[in-house]
């Protein structure tokens, strides 16, 4: 898939976070991956602004925007959290919470801020994760992934990224954070969403989808 000769597909994330993992979750399909840093389209003003109201919107525009700048086949994701006690949010704005110039760190802080005194059970919360493989040519494909847990009162372990230390996994009874990456891609919204686009890949129509870019 996508072998020797053929044109290499762009991981189109500029979260460092995101990026190590998708790259681990494609690793199984030995695709020739170029990331948005290689292609030079990291960040600086060429970032399309994320203004669907919905992850499958988003995740659609980024992958678009990134295949049609780079004439690859591009894939994105976009994901969140989503918190009961916040009816669902931060949901789709999970990366701009609190506004911007917070850090992954200081959005933690802000959501157990926000749910200090909550009981347990207005504390469950969900990652949903939106990947996407768009061609040049405008065609898109989307999988969606859900992992189900709970936001802790405290932060707890150094891995992941994002909301990971304070994202509490019940099956395992650790967080995100605590969790060597292959564990937790096993069992992620990011580990399922990718698992069925992998599954897309190997598939006849996944091949044609490729042919066709
Ligand atoms: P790109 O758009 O460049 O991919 P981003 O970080 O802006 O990067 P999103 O808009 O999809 O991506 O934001 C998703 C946010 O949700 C992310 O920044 C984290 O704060 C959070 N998030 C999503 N998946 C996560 C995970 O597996 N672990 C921890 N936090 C996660």
């Amino acid at each position: 898939m996508s072998g020797p000769g053929s044109p290499p597909i762009l991981i189109a994330t500029s979260n460092p976070g995101k990026a190590r993992e998708i790259t681990g979750l494609l690793a199984p399909l030995r695709l020739d991956i170029v990331t948005l840093r290689d292609r030079g389209l990291a960040r600086s003003g060429d970032v399309p602004e994320e203004t669907g109201a919905t992850y499958e919107e988003n995740a659609r525009g980024k992958g678009l925007h990134y295949a049609q700048r780079s004439g690859l086949v591009a894939i994105a994701d976009d994901s969140g959290i989503e918190v009961d006690a916040l009816d669902g949010k931060p949901g789709p704005l999970s990366a701009r919470y609190g506004g911007p110039g917070l850090d992954d760190a200081a959005r933690r802080r802000l959501l157990l801020e926000t749910l200090a005194g909550m009981p347990d059970e207005r504390r469950a919360a969900r990652y949903v994760a939106v990947a996407v493989i768009a061609a040049p040519d405008g065609r898109a494909q989307a999988f969606r992934g859900v992992c189900e847990g709970r936001i802790l009162r405290a932060a707890r372990g150094t891995g992941g990224f994002g909301y990971d230390p304070v994202f509490f996994y019940p099956p395992f009874n650790a967080t995100f954070a605590e969790l060597p990456e292959e564990r937790k891609n096993g069992v992620s919204h990011r580990g399922q969403a990718f698992r069925a686009l992998a599954a897309f890949l190997g598939s006849g129509e996944g091949r044609r989808f490729l042919e066709g870019a």
